[in-house]
């Protein structure tokens, strides 16, 4: 059963509101990817709420706690405008994009989406960079998206130096081939420092390259893995400060409490949400809705 069913059949078969119902719902975030105390919290606020608003049927809670959850998702990361949104798309200032993530969690699909997007919303040019030369198929992998999508691919050999790509992707950008580089990276992690060595050298190329481009950093996280997405969230934060997170495979079995711990433990705002393997499964992330989806309201 998806998560949000649960919840709606939690509230629809609650015959009143009483203090175990609360105890049972903070279990029930707790099960649905919330942290131990941010479940707690909102329990209790919500508690709090009712009984300051005399609200005494529980067929009222949903939307109380959707909209305590939209709350939460404001505060904690302030809402993040989507790239290019209200831009002139005449505008021909370069961007830069690197899209950050452990192995597997969806980066060079979500680079293709993010390539399309850009392209067929914004009227961007955009060129993809391989710069996960870790992995030879991971190079290939974004040839097939580039040659599908009909857009351009800076790639090396497998085994070479990714700040080197990023260079050869701004010289191209530069050139007239493009006024966007989306840049896949290497889900490779095996320390703190061989990740922030090898991002220091991809920002020194930016700098040096392309100082006035817009530089972004976005981190990838996998719905699916639940509080474990929530812990490379913290290394990735601390490590790089990525602006943003794009959280990928919603559509599965993801539950989606993680995005709350996120806004509130790490202020680090989700962008956009994936859901699913096509170019077009990609959606701004939409707060209320994602609230209410959450609180079990179709
Ligand atoms: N259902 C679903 N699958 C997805 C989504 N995004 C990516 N995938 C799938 O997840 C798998 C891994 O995706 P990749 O894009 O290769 O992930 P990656 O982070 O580049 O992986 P590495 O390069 O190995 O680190 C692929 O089978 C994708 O099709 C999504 O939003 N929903
Ligand atoms: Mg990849």
């Amino acid at each position: 059963m998806k998560f949000t069913e649960k919840i709606k059949s939690f509230f629809t078969k609650s015959s009143a509101i009483s203090e175990e119902l609360f105890e049972d719902l903070t279990d029930l975030l707790v099960e649905g990817d919330f942290g131990a105390s941010d479940a707690f919290q909102t329990a209790e606020i919500l508690r709090e709420r009712c009984k300051k608003e005399k609200i005494n049927a529980p067929d009222e809670l949903p939307l109380k706690l959707a909209e305590l959850l939209e709350e939460e998702l404001k505060k904690g990361a302030g809402p993040a405008a989507p790239l290019f949104e209200g831009v002139d798309s005449g505008e021909n200032k370069l961007t830069i994009i690197l899209l950050l993530g452990v192995n597997g969690v969806g980066k060079t699909t979500t680079a293709a989406k993010l390539a399309a997007l850009y392209r067929d919303k914004y009227r961007r040019r955009p060129i993809l960079a391989a710069a996960d030369t870790f992995r030879a198929a991971a190079i290939d992998q974004l040839k097939i998206h580039g040659d599908r999508l009909g857009v351009r691919v800076v790639a090396h050999q497998h085994g070479g130096d990714p700040a080197a790509v990023v260079y050869d992707a701004v010289e191209a950008a530069q050139a007239g081939g493009g006024d966007l580089i989306i840049a896949d990276t290497a889900g490779r992690m095996h320390t703190k420092s061989a990740l922030v060595e090898e991002l220091r050298k991809i920002d020194r190329v930016v700098m040096s390259r392309a100082a006035d481009a817009r530089y972004i950093k976005y981190l990838v996280l996998d719905a699916t893995t639940g509080r474990n997405a929530l812990a490379q969230a913290e290394i990735f934060h601390e490590a790089v400060a990525p602006q943003g997170v794009i959280l990928t495979k919603y559509d599965s079995t993801a539950k989606g409490g993680v995005v709350f711990s996120l806004a509130s433990g790490l202020h680090l705002p989700v962008v956009y949400i994936c859901t699913g393997e096509k170019y077009g499964d990609i959606q701004d992330f939409d707060p209320h809705r994602y609230a209410r989806e959450f609180a079990g309201i179709a």
